[in-house]
């Protein structure tokens, strides 16, 4: 299970209770066990993860923005003029801010967000620093497919903007899924600017998924947290501890809950057996070369029209077209 099966990110959408056990409880009988990662993004998990994002190991976010610094106007001349911009994701759009800074005439800006407070914040930040741009904010799921409002006036493309590496949560088949669908939502003379980290040693990959202070740790277990207080588990939060590792193989993060013990949980009415070591799968992070991105790209009917790195050559962003 994985991102694509997040119907439900954030606390905005949670299906119904019976629902949501019933994804918890599917997910523990697998083999291995698996919980899905929006189950992250709690009010606590996403304050963790911007916590998370300025740890010294988490290179990511650092370097996206050195990216943004000292590429920004290039990027910009590239999308052109009279750009309408889709981000999925409203995030802190420190970012975007940065793009709207030098995108020239921008048609719209349209952060799709699935949870409505961090939606209504960014629309009114942005407006009040942007107030020539109309914003036209779209409150749902960008993993569906989208209704995008109608544009105050034809814009020349619309450019789906997907920064932060999130990407890089889905498996490579819901990868290329989820491109596919943001090619249909561009439109012929449209494209895809997204953000992706990049392959690198496995130190300092590994470095940036288990940083010193525990934010990470504390961040995935959160998600047990979660579980004890929604779906009523009794997870003991003394007898499960974070791991993630590099798999260099398959070119990701992959991140787990261990059981530190033989124990058994319940979860609604199910008892689930845990055995001494025994790990739930909960994330993945892949990590593209340029090539691997490429791949990605082209299965998804799409090509790299052009790519940037920041200067220490850890992140990317690439510009793709159909
Ligand atoms: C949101 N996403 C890009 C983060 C990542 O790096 O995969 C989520 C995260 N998980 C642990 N640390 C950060």
């Amino acid at each position: 299970m994985s991102m694509q099966a997040c119907d439900f990110r954030g606390d905005e959408r949670r299906p119904p209770t019976d629902e949501f056990i019933e994804i918890v409880q599917r997910g523990l009988r697998g083999k291995p066990k698996q919980l899905p990662s929006w189950l992250f993004y709690d009010e606590r998990g996403s304050q963790l993860f911007e916590a998370i994002c300025e740890q010294p190991e988490y290179y990511l976010t650092r370097c996206e923005i050195a990216l943004m610094s000292a590429h920004a106007a290039d990027i910009a001349n590239v999308l052109g003029d009279d750009v309408r911009l889709v981000e999925y994701g409203s995030g802190n759009a420190v970012k975007t801010r940065m793009l709207l800074e030098h995108l020239r005439t921008p048609v719209a800006y349209v952060p799709v967000e699935i949870s409505a407070e961090p939606l209504r914040r960014c629309v009114e930040g942005l407006t009040e620093s942007f107030p020539a741009v109309p914003v036209q904010p779209l409150n749902g799921d960008f993993t569906r497919a989208l209704r995008l409002p109608i544009p105050p006036r034809a814009p020349r493309r619309t450019v789906l903007y997907f920064p932060g590496s999130t990407i890089g949560n889905f498996e490579a088949r819901e990868a290329a899924d989820l491109l596919r669908k943001m090619r249909s939502e561009m439109g012929d003379g449209g494209g895809i600017l997204i953000g992706a980290d990049l392959k690198k040693d496995t130190a300092t990959i590994e470095a940036a998924y288990n940083d010193r202070a525990g934010v990470t740790a504390e961040f995935t277990l959160n998600m047990l947290v979660r579980l004890n207080r929604e779906v009523g588990s009794d997870f003991d939060l003394q007898a499960f501890r974070h791991r993630a590792h590099y798999n260099t193989m398959a070119g990701r993060i992959e991140t787990f809950i261990v059981s530190t013990r033989e124990q058994k949980v319940r979860v609604g009415r199910q008892q689930v057996t845990f055995k001494q070591d025994e790990a739930m799968q909960v994330e993945y992070s892949c990590k593209y070369s340029p090539a691997d991105f490429a791949h990605l790209a082209a299965k998804a009917g799409l090509e790299v029209a052009q790519s940037w790195n920041d200067p220490l050559d850890m992140f990317s962003v690439h510009y793709l077209v159909r």
